[in-house]
């Protein structure tokens, strides 16, 4: 039994989409962000950064989204949604993987927290205006790697795409969203007919009729 501590839409979404997908036996438990629940005494105990996902299985916790991934992918090899070992996709996975978490992931956190980074206020529009530059770099460069491929690394889909999904999501009300990358844009409409993504969607609240156009 897995036990995600999630909130929705927020970066418990890629592990949620991966429980489901895997079919294995899980418990959603909401953090209330509201309350600021991700830094209580309790939670801090499974992850001392505060912040959500964490994933208990077991009696082990883990946190960090690319992580809880990673791991529910090498427990799960049959589900294929990361490259077997030897296979040339394998360093592509990490590559793009490590994109969307350390890259794309980082830059939307300071679009989205400005004021953890000026002690400032007045230069938290400038903030906000530089991310939405840096954040729409990333994708044009996801976007020209969705020229040749129907998923992000090739013609199968993997843990990368289900996170990519939930990135794209949270970029949405950002100046240059997704939707203007045209590849990527088609590649999104496309990914909102996967079950997971649908089911997950629905349990979570999360409107894809943006992304249907
Ligand atoms: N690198 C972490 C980032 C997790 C993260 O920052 N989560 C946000 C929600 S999307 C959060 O918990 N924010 C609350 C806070 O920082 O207090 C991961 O990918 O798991």
């Amino acid at each position: 039994m897995f036990k995600l501590y999630y909130y929705p839409n927020n970066a418990s979404l890629a592990p949620h989409f991966l429980l489901h997908h895997l079919n294995v036996d899980y418990e959603l438990l909401v953090v209330d962000k509201q309350s600021n629940a991700q830094k209580s005494a309790d939670y801090l105990k499974l992850n001392p950064a505060g912040r959500i996902p964490t994933l208990v299985i077991g009696e082990q916790p883990i946190f960090e989204s690319s992580a809880i991934c990673i791991h529910l992918c090498e427990l799960h090899p049959q589900s294929n949604l990361m490259p077997a070992v030897g296979d040339p996709k394998r360093p592509l996975f990490y590559q793009w993987l490590a994109f969307l978490n350390n890259t794309l992931q980082a830059e939307l956190m300071v679009r989205y927290y400005p004021h953890r980074h000026t002690n400032d206020t007045a230069t938290i529009s400038n903030i906000i205006a530089a991310q939405d530059e840096r954040i729409a770099e990333a994708l044009a460069i996801i976007n020209n790697q969705l020229k040749y491929n129907q998923y992000l690394i090739g013609d199968t889909l993997t843990v990368c795409d289900y996170f990519l999904f939930m990135l794209a999501q949270w970029s949405l009300p950002i100046e240059k969203s997704p939707l203007m990358f045209e590849n990527l844009a088609a590649y999104l409409k496309c990914l909102c007919d996967d079950s997971t993504i649908k089911a997950v969607c629905k349990i979570e609240g999360i409107d894809l009729a943006p992304f249907r156009g």
